[in-house]
């Protein structure tokens, strides 16, 4: 591939209701595009899954700006690309900065997907054709809005709910809600809101049958996440604390979790991501594909990966319409009875609408070797 310019754009898209977390609250979501163009003309796309504050990792959409434009599209320049599973290797000097990584990175598989005329699905080796997904539904008002939307989303099809959690909105929670839906697959996110110490309060969700409780404890632990394991009989799913396949390696022989949930961005890009899915198929430990509440672009790179054997679990990819009034690819990302098609059309198999892109962008620059 002979790449002749790359162009970062900064978005800004209204959700259609808050996101609230443990950590924080999203309306407004700036994020980041990156456009990788060859001297043909054609286009691969990438998303930066930063937010515009560190609360969730250290990264930020002025980070991964700075970080693209002065280390990683210079070193992209550099030499010519043959495959984009080369990239993660040459982006390895720079430490961290995984979410700007990946959106670079993710491009020029898309670039490189489409040139060969094959599904970025299939150029990573994913053969299901439809996949299951799950839905996230961050921290409400009240138990009864709470429930409200649960009744709505499982009516759609959704294949597990999950519920976000923090100290005050935990247990009560979880009880009641299992109280009015029996037999749905659920599970519960608490973003690193507790500590070791509170071993015993998180003891009490094992007699609400859950998938798995998320990352309950630090975002850079996996030593008391592994005390924490030995004390549950729920399943823990690390979500911050893997950053790669190392990571991963490590948590698994540590007994620090018994799922893991890969996101693109966090752990550098869909090469790494592979890794992490080849390692857990190869330990028996299932995985499922997080979200960062992406437009549509990294909505169907989230797709692709998830087309791998290992991801056996319903990820928290979820239509288009659940966040945006309007997404910016064509055809936007429909869930029907819980399952998504992987497009068969070379790439993304979405695109990208250029008017629509621009009606949120708020600043865009082109850089050229
Ligand atoms: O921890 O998975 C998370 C949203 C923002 C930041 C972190 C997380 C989330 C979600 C939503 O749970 C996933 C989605 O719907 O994209
Ligand atoms: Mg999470």
């Amino acid at each position: 591939m002979k790449i002749a310019r790359v162009t970062l754009r900064q978005l800004r898209m209204r959700l259609k209701a808050p996101f609230v977390t443990s950590f924080g609250s999203f309306l407004d979501k700036d994020f980041l595009l990156v456009e990788v163009t060859d001297t043909d003309g054609t286009s691969g796309w990438g998303e930066s899954v930063a937010f515009s504050s560190p609360w969730y990792s250290e990264e930020t959409v002025k980070t991964n700006w700075h970080i693209l434009e002065d280390f990683l599209i210079p070193i992209l320049f550099k030499e010519p690309v043959r495959h984009p599973g080369e990239l993660s290797a040459r982006f390895s000097p720079l430490r961290r900065n995984n979410m700007a990584k990946s959106a670079l990175e993710g491009a020029v598989w898309d670039l490189y997907a489409r040139r060969s005329g094959q599904a970025l699905a299939a150029a990573l080796g994913g053969e299901k054709a439809e996949i299951e997904v799950g839905i996230s539904i961050g921290i409400q008002p009240t138990i009864t809005d709470l429930l409200r939307l649960i009744e709505r989303h499982a009516a759609e099809g959704y294949r597990r709910i999950k519920v976000k959690i923090k100290p005050g909105w935990d247990i009560e929670v979880i009880k009641e809600v299992r109280r009015h839906f029996p037999d749905i697959p659920l599970m519960a996110d608490a973003n690193s809101a507790y500590r070791l110490g509170d071993a015993a309060r998180l003891k009490e969700l094992d007699a609400y049958n859950l998938m798995m409780i998320e990352q309950p404890l630090a975002f850079d632990d996996i030593i008391d996440h592994a005390a924490l394991q030995a004390q549950l009989s729920t399943p823990i799913c690390l979500d911050e604390s893997i950053h790669s396949a190392e990571d991963a390696r490590k948590a698994i022989e540590l007994g620090s979790c018994k799922i893991i949930n890969i996101k693109i961005g966090r752990v550098g890009g869909l090469t790494e991501a592979r890794r992490i899915h080849d390692l857990c198929l190869d330990r028996g430990i299932p995985v499922w594909c997080g979200g960062m509440l992406e437009s549509g672009i990294g909505r169907a790179h989230n797709i692709a990966i998830t087309s791998l054997p290992g991801f056996t679990l319903p990820g928290d990819t979820a239509a288009s319409s659940r966040y945006w009034e309007q997404d910016i690819i064509d055809p936007e990302v429909i869930v029907e009875n819980g399952r998504i098609r992987i497009p068969k059309k070379p790439g993304l198999g979405f695109e990208p609408v250029r008017n629509r892109m621009d009606q949120h962008t708020i600043r865009s620059q082109t850089y050229r070797p």
